[in-house]
């Protein structure tokens, strides 16, 4: 699933074995959407507008991060290294870094390699003087980069909370590989989402102006597109919420009556109030953050947070 996108490269369409694995999880005795089909073109639009909204505390509390104590992460992360930028989407986060950071080359990774390509061609003009090889693949697969990216210094990044939509085993494992693609001199500069009150929590998942609960439905979009399905969006009802036993925000879709969806190659009857889970996002204890990545293998850690302690930025040496 690596597609090193030039102008003219095609845009990656799904591979068979999303369609694979889609097809599985709606048959699943709970079904469910990985969160990571959230992101078609529209998708990473809707995302990128629920990070303005006054309820979604993490963006603008991490960017509050980098603002006050950027000098000192610098230093720390080092400079001149090449920037992997996991999870680009618009590449923002990454760019107000540049002058910091000053990468030799910024690699930026995204799934929704059409929505990044757009971004890349923006950004180039503006930082002539960085290389700039953007990758579309499935990251959370697999990290096998392209040989045109540089192997010293590699600094991951790897901002806004997205290692809470994975299981903390899922983390650990995803954290591991990119511990083992950093090499020796490199590092990993991560954004993680903090524990903190329900009553936060459950506006930033479920926002008065319903930007949230688009962004979950038009996963169904986006499955009908992958699949061939035939799910009907005004038939679906966003649901977001903390579960505070399990540590997580949990987003799930709930059929509003009964009904049959069909996809290349399946179908399945939904009763009305059946759920199909669609994400989750895990909110850690700074102590709980810092020894995900000592358990993945990361050795000297230094944790940067906001005076509500309701984020974290942390850096971990390979
Ligand atoms: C990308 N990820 C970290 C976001 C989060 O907060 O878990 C995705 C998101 N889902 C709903 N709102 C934002």
């Amino acid at each position: 699933m690596l597609n090193q996108l030039s102008p003219d490269a095609p845009v990656q369409d799904a591979g068979l074995h999303q369609a694979a694995e889609l097809d599985a999880s709606l048959r699943a005795h709970e079904a469910f959407i990985s969160p990571k089909f959230l992101y078609d073109p529209l998708g990473s639009k809707l995302f990128e507008a629920i990070c303005e909204l006054p309820e979604y505390y993490p963006t603008r509390t991490e960017a509050a991060i980098f603002e006050a104590h950027g000098g000192e992460i610098a230093r720390v992360a080092g400079s001149g290294a090449t920037l992997i930028d996991l999870g680009a989407g618009n590449c923002a986060k990454a760019a107000r870094l540049f002058p910091l950071l000053q990468p030799a080359q910024y690699v930026p990774v995204d799934i929704s390699a059409e929505f990044l390509r757009g971004a890349v061609e923006r950004l180039r003009d503006c930082h002539s003087h960085i290389q700039m090889t953007p990758v579309g693949m499935d990251f959370s697969r697999s990290l096998d980069l392209p040989d045109s990216v540089r192997a010293e210094r590699r600094l991951f990044f790897y901002p806004g909370s997205s290692i809470g939509n994975f299981t903390p085993d899922e983390a650990r494992e995803f954290l591991q590989r990119v511990r083992a693609a950093c090499g020796q001199d490199g590092g990993l500069l991560i954004g993680i989402d903090l524990a903190k009150d329900a009553k936060v929590l459950n506006a930033a998942y479920d926002d008065a102006l319903g930007v949230t609960a688009a962004f979950n439905l038009n996963v169904l979009r986006h499955v009908n597109r992958l699949l061939g399905a035939d799910f009907d969006v005004c038939h679906w009802r966003h649901q977001g919420f903390y579960n505070e036993q399990a540590g997580r925000i949990e987003m799930h879709l709930e059929a509003r009556s009964a009904q049959q969806v069909t996809w290349r190659g399946g179908s399945r009857l939904f009763q009305a109030g059946e759920w199909i889970h669609t994400e989750n996002s895990y909110k850690y204890s700074p102590s709980e953050a810092v020894g995900l990545l000592e358990q993945s293998g990361f050795a000297a850690t230094k944790v940067w947070s906001d005076p509500h302690n309701w984020f974290a930025v942390i850096h971990a040496r390979a």
